[in-house]
């Protein structure tokens, strides 16, 4: 099996520095060495991290609200081209971030592969405290990293090159081939989006409700057999127990064990093309043990989707 690997040192989608050090921290941890050894993956792709400072746009003034706008968008369209490279030449995708803004890239990437590879929609399913599905106009914060399902899905368009204009169709994804998990701290702009679009979503109410085994059978269900899945895991899904080092954490959050069970499921599919975990931020803990604690959870998190399993 081949990965290819993008590890994007990025933290312009959210305010708080740090998260651009989660790939590097992940990847000292020993990461894609047990992805190598343990799991068998033969790894192509990004060596180091990444860090696109190059790319960042001086005097990068707001536009429509959005936060170093120009910036996020440059780097975003650098990171489609690297997914699209790996995932048109059949590789599983693992992206290491970095702040969620970074999926507007990774997913654009791989829904423009996979449609010219297979002639298929991928489908998405977005772990997370967020539902990150702010149009420029809905944000209240501004921060790029709550609004990268309104660019992919279409519903925020950008208005030039440099704005996200970039993403065109043929990166976008179908917002019925969308399914959330573990929401729970989703602004009142973004619960009539996903009302008015009839969006599939599971709420920690729904976890609470239906335990994690169901959730997932009604997630894949939605999904359907045979649909190429992008996962995009936002570490701030897991309750701050186990991942206190991110953001914006939220109480009420996924056990690291339901966070694992999602990404066994996924695997299990056969169907997984491309894994996104974000919003590791190794300077937020209170404690240097959080931080390792919200590390190991990454890392947990990432074998699991790529295989790893307890027997
Ligand atoms: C909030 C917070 N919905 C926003 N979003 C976060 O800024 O749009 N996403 N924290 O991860
Ligand atoms: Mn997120
Ligand atoms: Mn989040
Ligand atoms: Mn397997």
């Amino acid at each position: 099996q081949e990965l290819g690997v993008v590890a994007v040192g990025f933290s312009g989608g959210q305010p708080k520095a740090g998260v651009d050090n989660g790939p590097q921290a992940l990847i000292q941890s020993g990461l894609l060495g047990q992805i190598n050894t343990e799991l068998g993956y033969k790894l192509h792709g990004d060596s180091e991290v990444q860090y696109y400072k190059d790319l960042a746009v001086a005097n990068d003034a707001d536009h429509r609200g959005m936060k170093n706008p120009r910036t996020v968008s440059a780097v975003n369209k650098a990171i489609s081209q690297k997914t699209y490279e790996q995932s048109v030449a059949g590789r599983l995708t693992l992206t290491l971030g970095g702040d969620h803004s970074i999926a507007i890239g990774t997913i654009s990437g791989t829904a423009k592969a996979t449609r010219e590879r297979l002639g298929r929609e991928i489908a998405v399913i977005w772990v997370d405290a967020h539902a990150d599905i702010n149009t420029p106009e809905s944000s209240d914060s501004g921060n790029i990293h709550g609004m990268p399902v309104a660019f992919l899905t279409g519903l925020a368009k950008g208005d030039s090159d440099d704005a996200f204009g970039w993403v065109k169709e043929e990166h976008q994804l179908n917002i019925k081939k969308l399914v959330y998990i573990g929401l729970r701290d989703v602004d009142v702009g973004e619960k009539k989006i996903l009302r008015e679009h009839g969006v599939k979503a599971f709420s920690m109410f729904d976890v609470d409700r239906y335990g994690i085994g169901r959730v997932m059978e009604m997630a894949l269900a939605h999904i359907g057999a045979d649909t190429p899945i992008h996962l995009s895991f936002d570490i701030d899904a897991l309750d701050p127990t186990w991942a206190p080092s991110t953001g914006t954490p939220v109480r009420g959050g996924l056990t690291l064990r339901e966070g694992d069970y999602i990404c066994e499921c996924i695997h299990q599919t056969g169907n997984l093309i491309a894994v996104d975990l974000v919003e590791v931020n190794p300077a937020l803990a209170a404690t240097e043990a959080g931080a390792q604690e919200t590390v190991r959870a990454g890392c947990s998190i990432v074998r699991c989707a790529l295989g790893e399993t307890l027997l």
